[in-house]
């Protein structure tokens, strides 16, 4: 009996297991650097991937002499985030003083966040970091397994069908004794009756199991999508379909990201040698317009990052065929970047370090000698002018040192990275202004409200660095972008995942 019971559960587990992906495209787990008062962290927050269920997260401090780390949940935005629950301890599962994990259960869909309190030897810090906790899908039940569980079932009903006929026959019956002919024919009686009770259970319980399911479907993350069309003067509509997830979620409450309410990365598919990182402007509840810029012609995958008021992010995809263009000057934030068309027989640029741009600037990544899959890295590149030096005119482009799109050459990956990590930067500020200390990479909090955003100052590094982990094997391109004086580059690095 046991065994079964264990079995039901097992069951249970595996059907209820889902499938990930997320914010940002099929990239589900937040990768953040951050400091805690003067503690400077690497924070890494696996989701869950079913709600409610548990976070796993990681921290490791580049900052000696971390006593003690609490981790709290608690919304991001609204009443609840005014009231967090008790916090939990992180442990030390090793003899790594500076590593940290622990797990955390996310109760609810929806926009969160993650509080870190860290004590030590510099007195106490604070850093919050954004979580988008969705529901991402379910997992059907392995054909043998149902097979062995529908066997176990009926097994389980002929045993008890046995059991009552039996009872129905021999209960009364003094030890030694046959049944009589009307004791057998009782035990006929109970155990017709018996079976289509059992049988009528097991109908209503199908039915109450499909009545749950349909339920969870409906918390299913479904994000939402897009139509992009071209309009007369070459004016790019985008229009956001809703296709039903919860009743609470908005069109008309997007917040602006780092400078713009929409992010839309134009990849040139499938080769990915060009791509456009341009900004359009919301003309009405869920539609975006933008003047196209001269274009090279093409299919075109387009990546659209949004944030919502609760400081909860969704990227729209969708692929459109572009005729050659000729539009207007790239001006702005907007940028452009070309590139080798994909090629993985050794031949293209699947290896390489240096990037050279344009105007005889390159681009160098420091590349680890290998890049395995969920395992968390700091992406770290340089920019160099024309004779090898570190540019005078180095500049912030939106705020920040550095932009980073990482993408996969199937399409099932999209994220939009920065200095400070996956996170939207909305919500990273909103987490932190929240607590009052504490704050993530400060080179990337410079689009603060109310900051200098000229984005000139000989201060800027022009080296730029992006905690990220790949979440699959595979191949992907990663296109960064930095800026000198007015010139936004973008630079091309291929990278194979194991
Ligand atoms: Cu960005």
């Amino acid at each position: 009996m046991r065994q079964l019971k264990s079995l039901f559960w097992l069951c249970l587990v595996v059907l209820l297991t889902s499938l990930p992906a997320s914010a940002h495209v099929g990239s589900p787990d937040v990768y953040v650097e951050g400091e805690a008062g003067p503690y400077k962290l690497f924070v890494v927050i696996r989701p869950p991937l079913v709600i409610p269920g548990v976070a796993e997260i990681q921290v490791r401090s580049s900052t000696p002499g971390i006593d003690t780390i609490t981790i709290t949940p608690m919304l991001l935005t609204g009443d609840a985030s005014k009231h967090p629950p008790v916090p939990d301890a992180m442990t030390k599962p090793s003899s790594d003083a500076q590593f940290f994990t622990g797990h955390l259960w996310i109760m609810a869909t929806g926009s969160w966040q993650v509080r870190f309190t860290v004590n030590g030897n510099q007195g106490q810090g604070v850093l919050s970091i954004p979580v988008p906790a969705t529901a991402t899908g379910t997992r059907k039940m392995q054909r043998s397994m149902g097979l062995f569980l529908a066997a176990l079932g009926i097994i389980l009903i002929l045993g008890l069908v046995g059991i009552i006929g039996a009872a129905a026959r021999d209960a009364q019956l003094p030890p030694g004794k046959t049944a009589p002919p009307d004791g057998k024919r009782r035990a006929y009686v109970a155990m017709t009756v018996a079976f289509v009770i059992l049988v009528v259970a097991v109908i209503l319980g199908g039915k109450w199991w499909s009545a749950e399911a349909a339920n969870y479907a409906s918390y299913i993350y479904k994000p939402l999508q897009m139509n992009a069309t071209l309009q007369p003067g070459d004016t790019l509509d985008l229009k956001m379909i809703d296709p039903g997830w919860l009743k609470s979620r908005k069109l008309d409450d997007f917040v602006p990201d780092h400078n713009h309410i929409m992010h839309l990365y134009a990849i040139r598919w499938p080769a990915m040698d060009v791509v456009y990182h341009l900004h359009p402007d919301q003309v009405g509840s869920g539609d975006f317009q933008l003047a196209l810029p001269t274009m090279t012609a093409g299919n075109y995958k387009l990546y659209a990052d949004v944030v919502h008021a609760n400081g909860f992010p969704e990227t729209l995809v969708t692929s459109m065929a572009v005729p050659f263009i000729r539009g207007r000057e790239l001006a702005g934030d907007d940028a452009e970047g070309t590139a080798t068309a994909l090629k993985w027989d050794g031949s293209g640029t699947e290896t390489n370090t240096t990037y050279k741009l344009p105007d005889g600037y390159t681009m160098t990544w420091k590349r680890p000698s290998m890049l395995t899959a969920k395992t968390p890295e700091d992406f770290t590149f340089t920019l160099l002018d024309a004779q090898g030096q570190p540019p005078k005119d180095t500049a912030l482009y939106m705020g920040m040192a550095g932009h980073a799109a990482f993408v996969k050459t199937d399409g099932t990956v999209f994220a939009h990275i920065h200095p400070s990590g996956t996170a939207s930067m909305t919500a990273l500020m909103m987490a932190q202004a929240q607590n009052g200390s504490g704050s993530a990479n400060t080179e990337s909090m410079q689009d603060m409200p109310g900051m200098d955003m000229s984005g000139s100052s000989s201060s800027i590094p022009s080296t730029v660095s992006f905690p990220y982990g790949f979440p699959t094997s595979g191949n992907y391109r990663i296109f960064v972008q930095m800026k000198h004086g007015a010139t936004v580059e973008t630079a091309t690095f291929d990278a194979n995942v194991q």
